[in-house]
């Protein structure tokens, strides 16, 4: 084995947004030593990798962003509700000179491995470029959506054309004119990437395993006024989406739709749909994640939304969703998706009606026996979301376990933030978090808070590991399951339930608390005050 040649206080994995704030917080408040290992070759994580045309944040930019740094909330200006890739990129660019991060992030240097020394209560970390460093901490920051997920397809090796994954898209990117295009996906990747492409190719074929239910962003220009008076609220708006159930200022209608008249639910759909973005998702009536019926009530408002804008009704047919309930995959956010299919150039070829991928061939994708011609394929085709990630640090707990053993059924966290058997390695936005059913850069500034608190505590009573316990995490992870089975959530194959990747085990990977990110918030603040319950200190 080789020998560590230096040692920090903590290593953090990963430099978007959550390793960059992790880095800040351990280093220039508690002072410590630490070292960022980063891949990519620069900061941004998911803004880094994720180049695909039509990129863009689906949240609202004035809660998309770091809210610890006041000053730079009143000084930085968002072009749009919705910013494009390359501008989260810049903010995050400045971020990172505003606090001079850089100085202690190491880039294009993955981690390939660790192992925690139980003798001497340390981790050593293994690089790609043959580093070996020390460390008392392990923070991984890795995301939640950075394992790409390129299916195995038959022959994809025979493909003459030039083939994409969308997070790991060219930096000088792809020209499109001209060229036969094949999208595969229509997750909320490809409903942004699938307008775009369409303006530039000569022919773009839609590849489409599960129809979805889009919404429009309605992105654009947010007027000044808005800006200068949210810039006037901001301490109340931080305040609102931490203790909000999403980390954004959306709430449910505090009644059943079952309940109210035709009229009056139309009113409310129409409200939500022209305000756009997640609103018809996280802001419609209180039962819609819960009963059948009225998810129905709330699906086919979006069903005749379809039918109305598609021109042909065989193709508006094959693009409505069937069989899942509304809302259980993720929200994907549109600018003329549907529009799109309008296009002479743009064809959809549907896995339910037209037949399923079953190989790429020299010249293109075979489907339902047909072989369909293209010069470049884009696979829209996701993430092993939560867990891939961070099963492919290939980290050795005690006794050399890994989380590939640990997680054979599921993950098993305690918080989403700690894996017994693993003392001071912190997942930050880790599985069984509410993490990406939130706003993400709230989960994040939780728990970098979180941890950095934590860590803090533990040097000043001079403690040296904390663990969690295989009884506090066993709870949790009953708790976690308990709550979502009360859902529509569990019944759809979807990235959440684990079900976008064949053989993975199926299980839910985030934490749909009762009283979402406030509610998951107040457990965790429970659990520090009470000394760390659930966690073994030494
Ligand atoms: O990935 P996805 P994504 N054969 O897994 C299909 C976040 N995000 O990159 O639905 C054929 O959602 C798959 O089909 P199915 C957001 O959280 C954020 O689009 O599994 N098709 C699906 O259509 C999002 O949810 C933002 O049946 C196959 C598609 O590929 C998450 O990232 C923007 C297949 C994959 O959809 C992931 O989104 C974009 C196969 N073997 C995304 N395997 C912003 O906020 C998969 N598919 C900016």
């Amino acid at each position: 084995m080789a020998t560590a040649t230096q040692h920090f206080d903590a290593v953090v994995i990963g430099a978007g947004f959550s390793g960059m704030y992790m880095l800040k917080s351990l280093r220039d408040r508690l002072g410590l030593k630490v070292r960022v290992y980063e891949a990519g070759g620069t900061v941004g994580g998911t803004w880094y990798w994720n180049r695909y045309p039509g990129a863009r944040c689906d949240s609202d930019s004035y809660i998309y962003c770091f809210t610890f740094d006041k000053q730079l909330l009143q000084e930085w200006e968002w072009s749009e509700r919705y910013p494009e890739q390359p501008e989260i990129l810049r903010y995050l660019e400045h971020v990172a000179k505003r606090h001079d991060l850089k100085r202690d992030i190491q880039f294009n240097t993955r981690v390939t491995g660790g192992e925690f020394d139980e003798a001497n209560n340390l981790w050593t970390v293994h690089t790609a470029t043959g580093e070996t460093v020390t460390a008392r901490y392990v923070i991984a920051a890795v995301g939640c959506l950075s394992d790409t997920n390129l299916p195995p397809f038959k022959g994809i090796e025979n493909f003459k054309g030039k083939w994409y994954h969308t997070s790991r898209f060219p930096h000088e990117g792809v020209d499109f004119t001209g060229k036969r295009v094949a999208v595969v996906g229509t997750g909320a990747t490809a409903v942004q990437a699938i307008p775009e492409i369409a303006q530039q190719a000569k022919q773009l074929t839609v590849f489409q395993r599960t129809a979805n239910y889009c919404v429009p962003a309605r992105n654009g220009k947010v007027d000044p006024e808005r800006v200068k008076a949210r810039k006037a609220d901001y301490d109340a708006i931080v305040q609102r989406i931490r203790e909000s159930f999403f980390g954004q200022e959306h709430y449910f209608i505090p009644k059943s739709v079952l309940e109210t008249t035709p009229e009056e639910r139309e009113r409310e759909f129409d409200r939500m749909w022209d305000e756009g973005g997640f609103a018809y998702w996280l802001s419609n009536y209180q039962d819609m994640f819960f009963d059948q019926k009225a998810n129905d009530l709330c699906a086919d408002y979006l069903k005749r939304k379809i039918r109305d804008t598609v021109k042909d009704p065989a193709v508006a047919e094959r693009l409505i969703p069937k069989g899942y309930a509304y809302g259980t995959k993720r929200q994907p956010l549109d600018t003329n998706y549907f529009e799109t299919f309008n296009k002479s150039n743009v064809r959809l070829v549907d896995a339910a009606t037209d037949g399923a991928i079953e190989e790429i061939t020299e010249h293109g994708i075979r489907a339902g026996g047909k072989e369909y011609e293209a010069d470049i394929i884009v696979f829209a085709t996701g993430f092993d979301a939560m867990t891939g990630a961070l099963k492919a640090l290939h980290l050795k707990g005690r006794g050399g376990r890994t989380l590939d053993q640990e997680w054979v059924d599921g993950p098993h966290t305690y918080l989403g933030i700690a894996v017994a058997g693993f003392p001071n390695l912190f997942a930050i936005t880790g599985p069984q978090s509410p993490s990406v059913l939130s706003n993400m850069p709230v989960s994040i500034e939780q728990h970098v808070e979180w941890i950095t608190d934590c860590i803090e505590a533990m040097r000043k009573a001079g403690q040296t590991t904390i663990e969690a316990k295989p009884d506090a995490q066993q709870e949790w992870v009953e708790h976690v399951n308990e709550v979502v089975s009360g859902t529509l959530m569990t019944a759809t194959n979807s990235w959440y339930m684990s079900a976008n990747i064949q053989g993975k085990p199926r299980a839910f990977l985030p934490y749909l608390g009762p009283e979402g990110v406030g509610g998951y918030r107040k457990k965790c603040d429970e659990v520090a005050a009470k000394g760390y319950e659930g966690f073994a200190l030494a």
